[in-house]
């Protein structure tokens, strides 16, 4: 029977660099020979993909916190189901765009729903299943919407629904955010207010014992 694959999560405020630095995870992956799966939440599968554009569509600005909470479980019970499990199970390694800490710093830091029914929808969605390491990339709000700005100003795309909150709701955000990371040991803090191959030498510096470790076990 194979090892168990890993699963490795990237979390942080929007604008605070995860897709740079997926960029170079994946990179240095296909360098060191490991084959990863890149996964985003929400999306990831056929029909996750479709309820990302309906949580994210600019015209969708009714929604409710609850129909937002179970539209992200949704997407996420499917994703764990059709894509995950079965790829943990023959042995591959993922790593996924955001998972379970976005809820609970966006719906329930961000949103201020409950917590403890954050995390039932969390445990529905997912069945129990936790990352064995997630990088959080912490950066002040108001760092991450010049460069979100400095980004729309050049690729002019616009900003989605959620990315049309006010700085208060992205202060809370962070804020729970970093209070997961001061209780819970997977999840590594990254300053990610350096310049982009700083905050990847620190990535580094996580991913390079898990390689080694990896190859040992081969
Ligand atoms: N959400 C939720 O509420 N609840 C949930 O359970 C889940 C998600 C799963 C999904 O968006 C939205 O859903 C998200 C949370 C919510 N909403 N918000 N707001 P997403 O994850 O697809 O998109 P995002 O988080 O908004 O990502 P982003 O805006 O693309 O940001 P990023 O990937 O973190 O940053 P980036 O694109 O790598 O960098 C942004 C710009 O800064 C870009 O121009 C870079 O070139 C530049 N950059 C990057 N790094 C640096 C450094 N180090 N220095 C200077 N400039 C840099």
């Amino acid at each position: 029977m194979k090892a168990r694959g890993l699963f490795i999560t990237i979390e942080g405020i929007d604008g605070a660099g995860k897709g740079t630095q997926i960029d170079h995870i994946c990179s240095y992956m296909e360098t060191e020979g490991i084959e990863l799966i890149l996964l985003r939440e929400p999306g990831g599968t056929s029909i996750g993909e479709q309820i990302r554009g309906i949580l994210l569509g600019q015209n969708n600005a009714e929604m409710k916190a609850m129909t937002e909470l179970l539209l992200f479980a949704a997407a996420r019970a499917q994703l764990v189901r059709e894509v995950i499990e079965p790829a943990l199970a023959e042995g591959k390694w993922i790593l996924c765009d955001r998972f379970f800490d976005s809820t609970l710093a966006y719906q329930a830091g961000g949103r201020g729903l409950d917590r403890d029914m954050v995390q039932q929808s969390i445990l529905l969605a997912t069945g129990g299943l936790e990352p064995d390491l997630t990088l959080y990339l912490d950066l002040d709000p108001d760092v991450a919407s010049e460069r979100r700005a400095r980004r729309e100003e050049s690729l002019g795309n616009e900003a989605d629904r959620i990315e049309r909150e006010d700085m208060i709701f992205k202060r809370a955000v962070r804020a729970e955010y970093l209070r997961l990371a001061a209780e819970l040991e997977r999840i590594v803090t990254i300053d990610a207010g350096g310049d982009p191959l700083s905050v990847w030498y620190e990535i580094q510096q996580t991913l390079t014992p898990l390689v080694q470790k990896h190859r040992g076990g081969k």
